[in-house]
């Protein structure tokens, strides 16, 4: 076999056992010539090619025994298909490209998952209209948060496009993603410069990939550029200079960036310039950028991780979490139509566990969407298996009271809730330049399972696990079974191995992998634990720093009480004696070491599955996989036992099955 020069992912499109001997495809409605439905009939042909062994050409089909139609209907909904077969034919209806080319994908998921070509239909509109990717990637080629080599977009401060680029673009359409963030939010260094002549010409040839599968290109941008970019002495967003300077760079960057979606921006977060300097409102920024991007048809997306990073550990009334909701909510209905608010599913930093932010719904009059981290900064680096879905899940499925009706995250990131048409998903995503695109070859299902789950809240995390599993592997049934629970146990043993009850952190300074109990505890971060000799956690009710009220009631009552608040967040809303029982009948220290011991218990169990399909799959997929359960199961060891000892020597308080802590 020739050998790739990098992983198909789920696209390695593999025969099937029905043999045809001729396809035809035709487009009816559609220009044939556009982009988009090129790349699709593209695509079509490779994999009906591969996995029928057919020989596929295009045609008007009427003497073809088999034929894939793609055909135009205004009644089909927007960036949406339908798909029905018959004996002679695989039909799919869209009203656009976009929808065309995911319904083409559709097809061929189906296919490669098995479902018999006669036997095809479905029906799919998209959940969300921002669906996107982020790339935390540096001009350098260094990726911040990255755990799977390096930017494929960017060396040594230049921009690449090539085959590899395109495949990205495949992967990431053939999901249902339709914009891309290509470089970090903190833009530093050359990234300034991307919206300068220096990067036009490049930024451009990947904005035309992208655009052939349907995908917006998108920037971060330096808040600061009127100084570094422009020379000039300040970039308050009200002075008249700057906007002027704005107006002149926007209008350049749209002559030589036509396909450009727009700007996302991290502002007055983590050493980031922005509108604070200059006694503005996070508002006053957003809409500043937004009016001057408007005559373009671009959105300003702009990221609400604001808080103050460099507090006093000593003082226990500021609290991080509050942070985004006291500095975004007073501003609600002030920002701009094309403006949207990017808002962290919780209100710290992508933890194992957190509560969902109190300003996804909080705000009711603001454009906002999503955004989540597929890229394991705090779940294990993809080095332990972390599915994610599950987490998303939850998140999607909270139901925030902001009105009768309607009121969980999806309903309000998705638009419904309020009617915005501006809302959507964004996941920083997991990829780098190694073979297998992320690090480990099972992290691919979180990657894949974003996209599915931005197109599609209402799928299940099992149902997008096993269409991963059939389009990644060939298993038998007994091991897809076996792969799907490990991947659907896998987040909450992480989490059993991890911090316990909802409370985060406790993890290395700066890298984020491994225990430190302490790492964060006496730092500027708002990152704290409050464990003493006689109880943990932090409390955020109405008699702490009054966290909890920034929910709707009827949960704001319920993280407010120990005794209703649920035990998995207990420790993020309470700050408790280690004698305290739980809802579940334990106390929180016995809680604390049953979790830890069964954490690492059942990571060896997953692990151990893994060795029983050794030979099912190719070698190098083994092995990767099989090395990477090995560390796990030291970074899992770690973890229980230098909690559990932590945990014993502050409380002095015995495990009840007098197992080993030291
Ligand atoms: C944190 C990361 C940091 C990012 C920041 C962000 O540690 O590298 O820059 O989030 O989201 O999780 O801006």
């Amino acid at each position: 076999m020739e050998s790739a020069k990098w992983s198909q992912l789920w696209l390695d499109y593999k025969k099937c056992k029905d043999s045809v001997e001729k396809i035809a495809i035709e487009v009816l409605g559609f220009d044939r010539a556009h982009r988009v439905i090129d790349s699709g009939v593209k695509e079509l042909k490779l994999a009906l090619g591969r996995i029928f062994g057919a020989e596929v050409s295009e045609g008007n089909g009427a003497a073809d025994p088999f034929a894939v139609k793609i055909v135009k209907d205004s009644a089909v909904a927007k960036e949406g298909y339908e798909l029905v077969s018959s004996a002679s034919e695989i039909r799919i209806t869209a009203s656009d490209e976009n929808g065309a080319l995911y319904g083409i994908f559709a097809a061929i998921r189906k296919l490669s998952c098995g479902v018999a070509k006669e036997e095809i239909s479905e029906k799919a509109a998209p959940s969300n209209p921002l669906r996107m990717m982020n790339h935390w990637d540096n001009m350098d080629g260094s990726i911040e948060r990255g755990y799977s080599g390096n930017s494929f977009f960017f060396v040594d401060n230049e921009i690449v496009v090539d085959e590899r680029t395109v495949d990205y673009a495949r992967f990431m359409a053939s999901i249902g993603i339709n914009g891309i963030v290509i470089n970090n939010v903190n833009v530093k260094d050359a990234a300034s410069y991307l919206i300068t002549d220096r990067y036009f010409a490049k930024v451009k040839e990947l904005s035309e990939v992208f655009a052939d599968y349907g995908i917006r290109l998108y920037l971060s941008l330096n808040f600061a550029s009127p100084i570094e970019l422009g020379g000039l002495e300040l970039c308050d967003p009200l002075d008249e200079s700057v906007i002027n300077w704005w107006k002149d760079k926007v209008k350049e960057v749209y002559d030589k960036l036509p396909l450009l979606g727009g700007f996302l921006v991290k502002a007055d977060s983590e050493g980031r310039p922005g509108p604070f300097t200059y006694g503005r409102t996070q508002a006053d920024g957003a809409n500043m950028l937004g009016d001057v991007i408007k005559p373009y048809g671009g959105i300003i997306i702009w990221r609400c991780f604001v808080y103050n990073c460099t507090q006093d550990w000593r003082d226990y009334k500021t609290d991080r979490a509050r942070a985004g909701y006291d500095y975004f909510k007073n501003l609600d209905g002030q920002y701009h139509d094309n403006v949207i608010l990017q808002i962290k599913n919780g209100p710290m930093d992508f933890q194992i566990r957190e509560p969902i932010s109190p300003l996804l719904g909080g705000l009711t009059k603001t454009n906002q969407m999503l955004e989540v981290q597929i890229a394991q900064e705090y779940t294990g680096h993809q080095i332990d298996l972390c599915y994610l879905v599950p987490m998303f899940k939850e998140v999607l499925d909270f139901k925030t009271y902001c009105q009768k009706d309607n009121d969980t995250i999806a309903d309000v990131v998705s638009g419904r809730a309020f009617g915005n048409s501006l809302a959507g998903m964004a996941a920083v995503i997991n990829t780098g330049n190694d073979f297998n695109w992320t690090g480990n070859y099972l992290a691919a299902a979180n990657l894949y399972g974003f996209g599915r789950l931005s197109y599609n809240t209402e799928l299940s995390s099992e149902e997008i696990a096993r269409e991963w599993i059939k389009m990644t592997f060939s298993l038998e049934i007994v091991d897809e079974d076996m792969l799907t629970d490990m991947l659907l146990r896998s987040r909450e043993i992480y989490e059993k191995y991890t911090s316990p009850l909802g409370i985060g952190w406790m993890v290395t300074p700066n890298g984020h992998y491994g225990p430190s109990v302490d790492g964060y505890e006496y730092s500027r971060w708002g990152t704290y634990h409050r464990a003493d000799h006689l109880g943990i956690g932090v409390d955020r009710t109405d008699k702490g720093t009054g966290y909890a009220q920034q929910y709707y009631k009827e949960n704001a009552e319920v993280y407010n009480d120990p005794k209703k608040c649920p035990d998995n967040l207990v420790l993020f809303f309470h700050h408790l004696p280690y004698t305290w029982k739980l809802q579940s009948g334990k106390t929180v220290i016995q809680h604390i070491y049953d979790t830890h011991f069964e954490g690492y218990a059942e990571a060896k169990e997953i692990a151990a599955n893994w060795e029983k399909l050794e030979g099912k799959i190719p070698s190098d997929m083994y092995n990767n996989v099989h090395h990477r359960f090995e560390m796990q199961l030291a970074n899992a060891r770690e973890w229980c036992d230098q909690v559990n000892s932590y945990f014993y020597r502050k409380s002095g308080i015995e495990d009840e099955l007098h197992r080993e802590i030291y």
